[in-house]
């Protein structure tokens, strides 16, 4: 039986949760990666094999079994490659994993909303917003991680789940001008995110390739949708965004042109 293959997008989130956690336990190499254009209408044998549904990742298993959801599959390739372990195996130790890691959702929808508000009006309330999903982070890293840098000894499950969105959101740095404060009320979740951040396992994108693809995302548009007047996503593969110039931090008063962009 041959091994898994994922079908991902290079600079989705939660498609880099996979590559990490591999990454930690090398064995990037016993899966078969395969990138799909977000840009595009999915391909229609991928459609079928998803019956119908289209986020990414999704993980094939040598005998053509289908599974969604990246900590689905993150668990399932914990479960299949067991050595090293990633996830705490002591009963305590995994629930706090656990609890830490069913905080992802609301807090990288939290990013998500901001980056692509289009409302100048909205601005301090989802700024606010966010810096109290940083709070929360940073209340339950301070109870239960009080030492760190991170949850444990390592970089492990939760630092796997969460690093992903702190790299995506460069973005709000860059098109919203957030940066976490300085002070006690965000110390602890401050020292996590730059520990996560500088991890050699977790550097599959670099800030200025999650900028420029995301460029559209800021600007409202998301999943490779088109914004009205560009002909190409920010998101496409082609030109590759090193050779794209950086696009304007302006988002609410300025609409940069598919040339403008590089595109
Ligand atoms: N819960 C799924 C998982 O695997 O964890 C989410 C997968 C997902 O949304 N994948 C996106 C996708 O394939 C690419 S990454 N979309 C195409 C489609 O056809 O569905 C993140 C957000 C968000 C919106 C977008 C993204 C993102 O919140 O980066 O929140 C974290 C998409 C509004």
């Amino acid at each position: 039986m041959s091994g898994p293959t994922v079908y991902h997008i290079p600079v989705c989130p939660f498609c880099q949760r996979l590559e990490i956690l591999l990454s930690l336990k090398g064995r990037r190499q016993e899966v078969d990666f395969r990138v799909i254009d977000i840009t595009r209408p999915r391909p229609e044998w991928l459609v079928r094999k998803t019956r119908g549904a289209t986020a990414l990742p999704v993980l094939e298993t040598g005998d053509g079994h289908i599974i969604r959801e990246s900590l689905v599959i993150l668990a399932y390739l914990e479960d299949i490659f067991p050595e090293p372990p990633v996830a705490q195996r002591d009963p305590y130790r995994r629930a706090v994993e656990n609890m830490l890691t069913m905080m992802e959702g609301v807090f990288g929808t939290q990013g998500y909303v901001w980056v692509m508000n289009q409302d100048p009006d909205r601005r301090d309330a989802l700024r606010a917003a966010m810096l109290k999903q940083y709070e929360r982070l940073n209340e339950f890293l301070v109870e239960h991680a009080p030492r760190g840098p991170f949850v444990f000894d390592a970089f492990g499950w939760a630092e796997i789940v969460f690093t992903p969105l702190f790299m995506r959101f460069w973005f709000l740095e860059y098109y919203e001008d957030f940066r976490l404060p300085d002070g006690p009320r965000y110390a602890r979740v401050h020292q996590w995110i730059d520990a996560c951040i500088a991890h050699p396992a977790a550097q599959q994108v670099t800030r200025e390739e999650v900028i420029k693809l995301y460029y559209d995302y800021a600007k409202g548009a998301g999943n490779g949708e088109l914004l009205p007047g560009r002909n190409r996503s920010s998101f496409a593969f082609e030109p590759d965004w090193r050779l794209r110039p950086w696009p304007p931090r302006d988002k609410y008063t300025y609409s940069a042109t598919d040339a403008e962009l590089g595109l």
